[in-house]
């Protein structure tokens, strides 16, 4: 399915291996990773179309169905539950509905998905016109071409700390930055800071090694600072730009994620940045023009923009609501044949 600007492979839990090594294993076959194209599986070559979605009924009396993202490295054996994704998210609704997991209303569906990579609840709403998924409709979204059918995402009130160091800006690697998770961590960084051009195609800015260094530095800073460890080899926190808006926005974006740049932006990293912008005092101040609270923060980034609903208290500060619109598409459903286990790349 696609959901929102990703693509990914969704399964029922029950049809993969218990044992998440076996079940990394036979995802890496399935995607035809490790390989820069990823030529013997269903991986797209880039983090953002190799990715699945895992999805089982809630034993959670508070959600419907549990979702666990999984990110499967394109060009390494990796496959990691650390981050979550808001994209993916989109296509779990509809997923769970066409599965029989959840039973469809009338005209329209709600699913509460517990997340499993964060613990945190989002819900879902989308049409079911006479019981049935729609996914054809008005709605569109920056990086997908055409219109479908709106998948409303809501998140209540985060579980962890907003600030994850505790502060509104730190310095890190001789950097001042604003460390921020609204769902996903992201660290924000003024692009003049880094002398980098902050309307730049991710091509180009992917080449600019002395950047990439640069962000290298900071990643592995803040990930400590942020509680998260050693991030060498993971693909958190994310690293978002932060440029003044040029297209009536709130502010200007790039991020990678944590290497490649992003073509768009995460859902939930754009949740961050709209986050990261309300609290009083981060380093967005002074580069992002913020609409009045309560109107949506449109982010701008390499391919248009997503507009964030977050409803923060900017003075403890809390989120206590996020929302955002995403669309998802059911692309094919059938039977895969992953490259045996004996015929697995070097
Ligand atoms: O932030 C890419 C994506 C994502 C993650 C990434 C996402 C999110 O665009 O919620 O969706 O940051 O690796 O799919």
């Amino acid at each position: 399915m696609r959901g929102g600007t990703s693509k990914g492979a969704y399964f029922l839990a029950g049809d993969l291996p218990a044992d998440p090594g076996a079940r990394d294993g036979l995802l890496l076959r399935i995607m035809g990773s490790p390989d820069p194209r990823q030529i013997d599986g269903l991986g797209g070559a880039h983090p953002l179309t190799s990715k699945v979605a895992v999805v089982a009924r809630s034993a959670d009396p508070e959600a419907d169905v549990d979702y666990l993202f999984l990110q499967v490295a394109v060009d390494a054996p990796e496959v990691t539950d650390r981050q979550n994704c808001g994209n993916i998210l989109a296509g779990v609704g509809p997923f769970a509905v066409e599965r029989g997991l959840v039973p469809a209303g009338d005209t329209e569906t709600s699913v509460r998905i517990r997340m499993r990579n964060t613990g945190e609840l989002a819900v879902a709403t989308f049409p079911t016109p006479g019981g049935r998924v729609d996914y054809t409709g008005g709605a569109a979204i920056s990086g997908v071409p055409g219109t479908a059918a709106a998948v409303v995402i809501e998140f209540p009130q985060g579980a962890g700390p907003l600030l994850p160091t505790g502060n509104v800006r730190d310095t890190v690697a001789g950097t001042e930055v604003t460390c921020v998770d609204n769902g996903m961590p992201v660290v924000l960084i003024p692009a003049a800071a880094l002398g980098a051009d902050g309307y730049g195609t991710p091509a180009d800015l992917e080449q600019d090694t002395a950047l990439a260094g640069r962000l290298r530095e900071i990643r592995l800073a803040a990930g400590r600072l942020m509680g998260l460890g050693d991030v060498e080899n993971s693909t958190v926190p994310k690293l978002t730009l932060l440029a003044p808006p040029r297209d009536g926005g709130a502010v200007a974006t790039r991020t990678f994620i944590p290497v490649r740049c992003h073509t768009s932006i995460g859902v939930l990293g754009a949740a961050s940045v709209a986050a990261g912008l309300r609290v009083t005092g981060g380093v967005g101040e002074g580069i992002a023009r913020l609409p009045d609270s309560g109107d949506r923060v449109r982010v701008e980034h390499p391919t248009g923009f997503l507009e964030v609903d977050v409803d923060l208290d900017p003075s403890s500060p809390v989120v206590r609501r996020t929302a955002v619109v995403r669309t998802a598409r059911k692309i094919f459903d059938g039977t895969v044949f992953p490259r045996p286990a004996a015929t697995a790349a070097p």
